[in-house]
């Protein structure tokens, strides 16, 4: 039920058939805590930050920021279970946002995306106002992932989406086609900067870059 609806988010029409191919998942399920270590409010001072399983595909992240208390539920994978949250500063303001794995299969990770919000850990939201997910992974038949790039002084957070045009091919031809998404972030919500749609790419063409390092 939980990838349904996050796949109906994505911008690429079959990449739901696209992910069909990913039936197997691993057979351990993480029962947590985990933890991770963050500047959530930006001060310098490093927040220490835990998921848990508290329910069937339930998780609770929760920190503690300048002492006060703050946790959030999001959906978590009910086979695979959890992983410690991804830190990253998706533009480049000096406090962390976390990605929260919330649908682990095979090929692809779907991560939901938080922020600290002066009092609370909350869910950044995409254009549309909605709690907003991001795809990494996709196997040969898609290509899925996100990207940080200088700026305007700070950051810019890029997403692509793309399938492949033909999965038969030999892996040195295959090409893709799908949606490269620039986005700035500010105070939780993402605005779309630019739309750049390609298609008949190689996975080498920059505009299929997916290098989440530069997040950090
Ligand atoms: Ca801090
Ligand atoms: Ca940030």
């Amino acid at each position: 039920m939980n990838r349904t609806g996050i796949v109906r988010t994505a911008t690429v029409a079959g990449l739901a058939a696209a992910l069909g191919l990913a039936v197997a998942a691993p057979a351990v399920a993480a029962p947590g805590p985990v933890t991770t270590v963050a500047d959530l409010n930006g001060d310098g001072e490093i927040e220490t930050v835990d998921a848990q399983v508290v329910g069937d595909g339930d998780q609770l992240i929760s920190a503690t920021v300048d002492g006060t208390y703050t946790s959030i539920h999001l959906p978590a994978d009910s086979q695979f279970g959890i992983e410690a949250p991804r830190v990253a500063d998706l533009n480049g303001d000096g406090r962390a946002e976390l990605l929260v794995a919330q649908s682990i299969g095979a090929n692809t990770t779907f991560f939901a995306v938080l922020h600290f919000d002066g009092r609370t850990l909350a869910q950044v939201v995409g254009a549309d106002d909605r709690p907003f997910t991001v795809a990494e992974g996709g196997g040969v038949a898609a290509h899925l992932g996100y990207q940080c790039t200088p700026f305007e002084g700070g950051r810019a957070f890029a997403t692509v989406a793309a399938e492949s045009d033909d999965v038969g091919r030999p892996a040195d031809q295959l090409t893709y086609s799908g949606t490269r998404t620039v986005y700035t972030l500010r105070d939780g919500a993402l605005s779309v900067h630019d739309t750049v749609p390609f298609s008949g790419r190689p996975v080498t063409d920059p505009v299929l870059d997916a290098d989440s390092a530069g997040c950090a």
